[in-house]
């Protein structure tokens, strides 16, 4: 069976104590409030994350999150990024073996990282409020981070390229009006993370120009 593509695109914002007043009074609702653990998966040699693709596993539901350019703008500069998401086992083994040049045997994730001896690199618990903006199409999150980080994002999600310049006109104009204005890309919870607990990694991924 043939799927739509889910591509995720969104900016990350830093946000103040006022922020879920400005989100209600911009027609905000809030859906719920969840705790998660996301454990992220690379190779030995960093293979996945120096290609820009992130594997975890969120409370037992895996997830690829891998590039997607549409006109292969500057990453660094651009405050909105663009990531395809597979959450189906089997598109994500065979992302992952595309990635590495190689065809995996296994089918299912547990297999996946015995036989490429994947090793977890990050985890941490995410205490999250998502809140709908029915009108706009969007999706806001306020995420704290157990590590003493919190980070916003407003995201759309389509499934077709063609609808990519709306969605970040979308999701730019709802920053504005968010007070959001920096044009530079905020740091998430991963660069936060490896910052402060894998500077090695890190650094490794700055001279790959993925972060
Ligand atoms: C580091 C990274 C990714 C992994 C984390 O993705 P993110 O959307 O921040 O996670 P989260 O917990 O909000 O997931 P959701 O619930 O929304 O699915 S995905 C892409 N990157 C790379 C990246 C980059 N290239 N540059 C910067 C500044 N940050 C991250």
């Amino acid at each position: 069976a043939t799927s739509l593509a889910v591509l995720e695109v969104e900016r990350k914002f830093i946000y103040s104590s006022d922020v879920e007043d400005m989100l209600q009074t911009l027609g905000a609702t809030l859906q719920g409030r969840l705790l998660f653990r996301d454990t992220y998966y690379d190779t030995v040699d960093l293979h996945l994350t120096l290609n820009d693709h992130w594997l975890r596993d969120r409370q037992g539901s895996w997830e690829l999150k891998l590039p997607f350019s549409l006109h292969g703008g500057d990453k660094s500069s651009n405050p909105v990024t663009q990531y395809q998401e597979l959450t189906r086992e089997k598109e994500i083994i065979a992302a992952v073996g595309e990635v590495l040049g190689c065809t995996p045997l296994s089918e299912g994730m547990e297999a996946l990282v015995a036989e490429l001896r994947l090793q977890a690199f990050a985890s941490y618990v995410t205490d999250r409020k998502s809140y709908e903006v029915p009108r706009e199409g969007l999706h806001v999150d306020l995420d704290e981070a157990d590590f003493g980080f919190a980070v916003g994002e407003v995201e759309k999600v389509v499934s077709t390229a063609e609808e990519v310049p709306e969605a970040l006109e979308r999701i730019n104009h709802f920053c504005s009006q968010l007070g959001v204005t920096s044009v530079k890309k905020v740091p998430g919870k991963m660069t936060t993370y490896l910052h402060q607990y894998r500077p090695e990694h890190y650094q490794k991924l700055k001279e790959a120009h993925v972060l």
